[in-house]
């Protein structure tokens, strides 16, 4: 049996930050589609895996646990894959700083105008508008930090930048230019760089499938 199942939904950003993680640590992975149309999310079984009734959810058959909330996840793979996880405890608890930081207002910001502009969600013209304010607040925030810097922690890629950038990555479906943001746009060119990298487009599959 393949160790892990991935639960999710395609179009889920927070399902593309652990597919990602999988990928590009080369870890095989079942996925199981959850229908959110039709509420599977909300039945009994997935909410004995996931409490919230929200994608994604891994889960570990070795060690018989259900993992819950995106950031969380790829922390836990960091540590049982040894990789992307940071060279020292300081760094991890960096990672993880940056971690909490992208689920503020870079998530609120880019999610939700992108749910908006792909019509999964109608917001009233001033949320529409703080959601965007939102984004681009963040994003200059992230342009200034990455200025000088190649990864967001230490000298190489962590789970902050996997994080983050699984983040990031829907900012074109949310019609929010990055070209004001060159120092950010780099950065991204690097993650998409690296060995086994899958775009939102790619790395999930569209329904239920095998390792
Ligand atoms: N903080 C969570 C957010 C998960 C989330 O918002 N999932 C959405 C899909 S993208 C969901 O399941 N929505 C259905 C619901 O909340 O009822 C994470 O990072 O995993």
């Amino acid at each position: 049996m393949t160790r892990y199942t991935l639960h999710g939904i395609f179009a889920s950003g927070p399902t593309y930050k652990v597919g990602l993680m999988l990928n590009l640590t080369g870890t095989p992975y079942d996925y199981e589609h959850v229908d959110l149309r039709s509420g599977a999310h909300k039945a009994d079984a997935f909410l004995a895996k996931n409490r919230y009734g929200q994608v994604p959810v891994l889960e570990d058959h070795e060690k018989d646990m259900c993992l819950c909330q995106s950031s969380v996840i790829l922390d836990y793979l960091a540590d049982e894959t040894g990789q992307f996880g940071g060279k020292d405890r300081a760094e991890r608890l960096r990672a993880r700083e940056w971690q909490l930081w992208g689920a503020g207002q870079l998530t609120t910001g880019i999610y939700r105008t992108r749910a908006m502009k792909l019509g999964f969600f109608t917001f009233p013209e001033q949320v529409a508008e703080a959601n965007l304010n939102a984004a681009n607040g963040a994003l200059k925030e992230l342009n200034g930090l990455l200025d000088g810097r190649d990864w967001l922690v230490g000298g190489g890629v962590t789970i902050a930048d996997l994080d983050i950038y699984g983040i990031v990555a829907y900012a074109p479906q949310a019609q929010i230019d990055l070209g004001a943001y060159p120092h950010v746009r780099r950065w991204m060119s690097r993650v998409e760089a690296l060995p086994r990298f899958k775009s939102v487009d790619a790395a999930l599959p569209k329904e239920s499938a095998k390792a």
